[in-house]
Formats: C-alpha cells, structure tokens, sequence
C-alpha cells in the first residue's frame, strides 16, 4: 500500500500521524490525541435492511452529541461493495453522506476494509469524509498502542477462505475486476456470496473462528498488548498470555425483529468498553 494512499484525506492530523512504523515498515501507525474512542464493525448495511441503517443514522447523531472524537469502523460497513460506482445508487450516496457528517461536525471517522468491502475505494472515502485504514493498522492512542485488524486474516483454520483472500487482495486481481461492468461485477459477488453461504454450513465454527497461534503471533510482531478486531460476531474480550483482544459485536436484525448490534469503547485511563447496545449514554 503505498503511503501517497495512506495520506488521502488526513489533512486534519499531525502529518506524521500516519506513517510506516521503522520497525515493521509494511505496517501503518496512526497515532491519535484523543482521550476517547468508538469502534464498531460488521453493519452488514444492505438497501433491503433499512432499520440497520436507522440504527446507524441514530448512532451517528447520539455519537456527535457525545465528546468522542473518532469514530473506528473496521470492516464489513457493507454486505458487500461491487466498487465506487456503487455510489450511483441513491441508497448508498445518501449513507456516504450520514457518515460525512462525523467529518463535518469535526470529529475523524477511519474506515477498515472487511471480507464483504474490501473494494471500498477512494471515491467512497472522499464522499463519506473517512480516512482509509491499512489492515492492520497499529492504533497509538495516548501511548497505549492497539493493534487494529478486520480479523479474517487470523482465521487460518479455513484454508479454503485464506485462498480466496489471497486472489482477491491482490492488486491485479482487483484491477481486473474492477475493469468488468459494475452489473457484471455485482453478479459475480452474489454468486460468490450464496456459494459461501452453502459452504459456511458445512464448516464447524470452530473453522470459522480465529486461529490461537495466529493470534499469538501477533503480539510480539506489533508489540501491542491490545487487539481489536471484528469479523468473527463473537462480541467477547479475551485473556492471552501477552494481551487482552476485544472482538466487537456485528450488527444484525435478531429473531424477535429487533436490531441487536454493539459497540466498543476506548477511554484514557480506563478499561475497554464492549456494549451490546447502541447507546452512547450509558457508557461510564
Ligand atoms: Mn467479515
């Protein structure tokens, strides 16, 4: 990833905020002044599920009502994202622009790809006002250094998945794609999708969970003692041997037609914050 990418739409940070860390230079650090962080994951968003994005328009505006001044969303905001002429659809204009609005109000909102958006491109960054995220990315806030990841690269026990990533990540591969009618593109993801969907049931969740010896690299190589991720909707926070990592809720419609969703919350001084509900005001 090159660091001309990395600078895109930053200009509110210290220019050295984010940078190659000379320890590990393929990994980015972005070092923050903020005594206070919000981090959620796994939205799913999708046209046909409008109270998700409800909810989120409700998260948003209780968000700038309260001091927390970065708003972390690490992969999967979409079900899935065929490329930025997505943009086209009214739909996702309009929550690129609900999303501006962190920007707008003066606050930061940094946005990770996941499995399902990982073609989120620069015109989706610029319309939604939000900084583009490297996975991983080694968050500094006030010190304490926090490795942020969307997850799915951990979850090695799915050979078959770590396949898959590895072809879709490359930069040719994308490159390709991307040249395809965005109809085409949106044609091939829904076949992958429902491909995947028959393929998970056959999985054991143990599969599908991240892989312990993959985690337990992590803390050396980043030097962190904190991991965030997502991907997994296994909402828990975890004990390792050299850390603690904190997986955040994902966002869904339960069997009783309600939104259950969550967030996570970084506050100086204090522990981490997992909540299995949307308010912002309860949080100590
Ligand atoms: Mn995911």
């Amino acid at each position: 990833m090159s660091s001309a990418r990395l600078n895109l739409g930053i200009d509110q940070l210290p220019t050295q905020a984010l940078s190659p860390n000379a320890a590990d230079t393929q990994t980015a650090v972005l070092s923050l002044e903020s005594r206070s962080a919000v981090f959620i994951s796994d939205l799913h968003l999708h046209s046909n599920i409008p109270a998700l994005n409800h909810a989120l328009s409700c998260f948003i505006a209780d968000f700038l009502q309260t001091p927390h001044q970065c708003l972390f969303i690490l992969g999967d905001l979409f079900e899935y994202w065929a490329g930025d002429e997505e943009l086209t659809e009214p739909y996702y204009a309009q929550l690129a622009g609900l999303l501006s609005q962190v920007a707008a109000a003066g606050r930061q909102l940094f946005i990770m790809h996941g499995n399902r958006d990982l073609l989120l491109g620069e015109r989706f960054m610029s319309a939604a006002s939000a900084t583009l995220l490297p996975d991983p990315t080694i968050l500094v806030l006030e010190q304490e250094r926090i490795l942020l990841t969307h997850g799915d690269a951990y979850c090695t026990d799915d050979i078959d998945y770590q396949v898959f990533r590895q072809q879709v990540r490359q930069p040719a591969w994308q490159t390709q794609f991307l040249a395809l009618p965005l109809a085409q593109r949106q044609q091939i993801i829904q076949n992958i999708r429902s491909e995947s969907s028959q393929a998970k049931q056959q999985k054991s969740m143990q599969i599908m969970d991240v892989n312990q010896h993959a985690i337990d690299a992590l803390w050396p190589q980043y030097g962190v003692q904190l991991i965030i991720h997502g991907h997994t909707h296994r909402p828990a926070s975890h004990q390792h041997d050299h850390g603690q990592r904190w997986v955040i809720p994902d966002w869904r419609i339960d069997k009783q037609g309600q939104v259950a969703a969550g967030y996570l919350l970084w506050q100086k001084g204090g522990p981490l914050q997992l909540h299995r509900s949307l308010s912002l005001f309860n949080a100590a």
